[in-house]
């Protein structure tokens, strides 16, 4: 199943594409490319420590051979160009294995998160017409396998269902040939690397096509701003699949300069920690829950921190405040980063002065980032003031995958992606973050598109109607409130009840509403919409 250049994926136009190309960003290189440079370069340095549950590592060249025999593999099972692929593996060796054996055959991993249910899968597997998904077999108690049987009755696409360990009703990934590769024609630069979920504003989360050159240019921007370098050792303490924990400057970051992944199971600061002083960390990249926890954490450790250079923050809004104690506590530098997986990066510099570091959420990542801040009317407003953050630059994608009429409104005539993220611009170009125009919950870095809970809940046969709106929350910033309102004369139900009744649907856990509240009516905008503002308000918050 082919992918069509500009109409699966809307691309760049040529005058731009070739601007980006004379200015060196674009550089013409693969991933499966550039991890072949590297394996030539230092075979036998290791690039990827698995520590759990038994410590594996593989070296530069190992990582690189078990790629090619995975992607020859992929190959004979009828894996191949252009084909997409569900991968949903948690922080393991396997997951580099899979996606640089995808990434040289030009087969696309449709990233899902370990803690995607039947609704997401079912819906990755539909939209992106996946051919595979490939699982671990069991995962914090879960069974995948179970979660692979349900979707593929389905998912009339789906031929393979791949499994890193037992395979029960499926194949297992170790059973997969592994032949000595061929040639084959493997993908160019300028085309699709893989499919990147998006945070989502609406009832069914959107794909995010990113190409190699594109993708690269911002890993390699990441790389030159946080400093690394062949002696970084990165921990993944996020899951591995998100855009964050992959490219700022992420798993690829590390690759991309010989340096070495470390693997985190979970990121709690005891687990991370031992971690930090076993594999000697030097850098990571936390959400502010997480940052906020290790930095309570620290002080009473009994573990060697010191190796640990660099914390980038981001994904949610990181207060000041939580800003302020990191560096004291973990005893190494601080870097925000605000970032999207639809493109723009921004991170605060190594060389900004301590303020600049904890009061803004950074500038971006290259020179050819265009950033406009404007009103409601798409006019451009002053440095200082609030407004709209539209974007558009060589690493941010120009629409998402199979989605023309979203894409519409996603996006301005001449190109600009609107972030639907309210910013002040500072004149130093640096950006605040303060808010957010777009309907979506950030629930410490995980989002939530309320209209998507908003449809589960209104399954529900005693339910007339719902709104699910923010409300703050010390520790995740964000969480979730259902406003319920119930049929005339049902049954009374129990905030439990809606909760269950979500989470049996099928869907992550982290999008089962936090609260749920029983109401008569819903304040309604002056258009007759529910006001999300006013329930935002009525629920605290500004
Ligand atoms: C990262 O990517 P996504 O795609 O999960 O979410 C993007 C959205 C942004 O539009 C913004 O609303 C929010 O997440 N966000 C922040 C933030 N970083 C992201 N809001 C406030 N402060 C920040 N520092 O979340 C992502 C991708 C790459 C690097 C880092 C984060």
């Amino acid at each position: 199943m082919s992918v069509t250049p500009g109409v699966d994926a809307p691309t760049w136009p040529a005058e731009f594409a070739a601007r980006y190309r004379a200015a060196g960003h674009w550089r013409g290189q693969t991933f499966g490319a550039l991890l072949r440079e590297r394996a030539a370069e230092h075979p036998d340095r290791t690039a990827v420590v698995d520590p759990a549950p038994a410590r594996r590592t593989w070296t530069y060249r190992e990582l690189d051979e078990a790629a090619d025999r995975l992607a020859a593999g992929f190959l004979a099972r009828g894996i191949g160009k252009g084909d997409r692929v569900v991968v949903q593996l948690p922080n393991t060796g396997e997951f580099f294995e899979v996606v640089f054996a995808l990434f040289r055959i030009g087969a696309l991993p449709v990233y899902a998160l370990p803690a995607h249910r039947d609704t997401e899968i079912a819906h990755f597997c539909a939209f992106a017409e996946a051919v595979a998904y490939v699982i671990p077999d069991l995962h914090e108690g879960y069974d995948h396998r179970e979660l692979a049987s349900r979707v593929r009755a389905q998912a009339p696409t789906l031929r393979h269902v791949l499994v890193a360990g037992e395979p029960g009703a499926h194949t297992a990934l170790a059973d997969v040939p592994r032949e000595p590769a061929g040639p084959f024609d493997g993908p160019e630069a300028h085309e699709l690397a893989f499919l990147q979920l998006s945070g989502g504003t609406t009832g069914v989360s959107k794909l995010i096509p990113r190409t190699h050159d594109d993708y690269l240019y911002s890993v390699l921007g990441s790389n030159e701003i946080c400093g690394v370098d062949e002696g970084t050792r990165f921990l993944v303490a996020l899951p591995a699949a998100h855009n964050f924990p992959m490219s700022s400057p992420g798993w690829l970051g590390v690759l991309a300069a010989g340096g070495t992944v470390v693997l985190c199971p979970r990121p709690d600061p005891d687990t991370a920690f031992r971690l930090v002083r076993d594999e000697r960390v030097t850098m990571t990249g936390l959400v502010p829950p997480l940052a906020l926890a290790w930095t309570e954490a620290a002080p009473h450790t009994a573990y060697d921190l010191s190796s640990l250079e660099l914390v980038l923050v981001g994904g949610a809004k990181y207060s000041e405040r939580a800003a302020r104690r990191l560096e004291p506590a973990l005893g190494c530098r601080l870097m925000q980063v605000f970032g999207m997986a639809e493109g723009l990066v921004n991170y605060t510099r190594l060389t900004d002065d301590p303020e600049t570091v904890v009061t803004t959420q950074g500038r971006p990542i290259s020179p050819d980032d265009e950033v406009r801040v404007v009103d409601d009317a798409d006019a451009d407003v002053p440095d200082g003031e609030f407004g709209h953050l539209l974007t558009r630059g060589p690493y941010t994608i120009r629409g998402y995958w199979r989605a023309p009429e979203h894409n519409a409104r996603a996006f301005t005539a001449d190109g600009f992606y609107r972030t639907g993220d309210i910013v002040r611009r500072l004149p130093t170009g640096h950006l605040v973050v303060e808010g957010r125009a777009k309907d979506q919950i950030n629930r410490g870095g995980e989002k939530i598109a309320p209209e998507e809970i908003e449809n589960i809940i209104l399954g529900h046969p005693a339910v007339h109607d719902v709104s699910v709106v923010s409300v703050p929350d010390e520790y995740l910033g964000e969480r979730s409130l259902a406003y319920v309102i119930l049929r005339a004369g049902a049954e009374p139900l129990k905030p439990v009840a809606v909760k269950r009744f979500v989470r049996e649907r099928g869907v992550a856990a982290y999008k089962v509403p936090d609260l749920v509240e029983f109401v008569d009516v819903f304040p309604h905008t002056g258009v007759g919409k529910v006001s999300k503002k006013h329930l935002r308000s009525a629920a605290g918050r500004p």
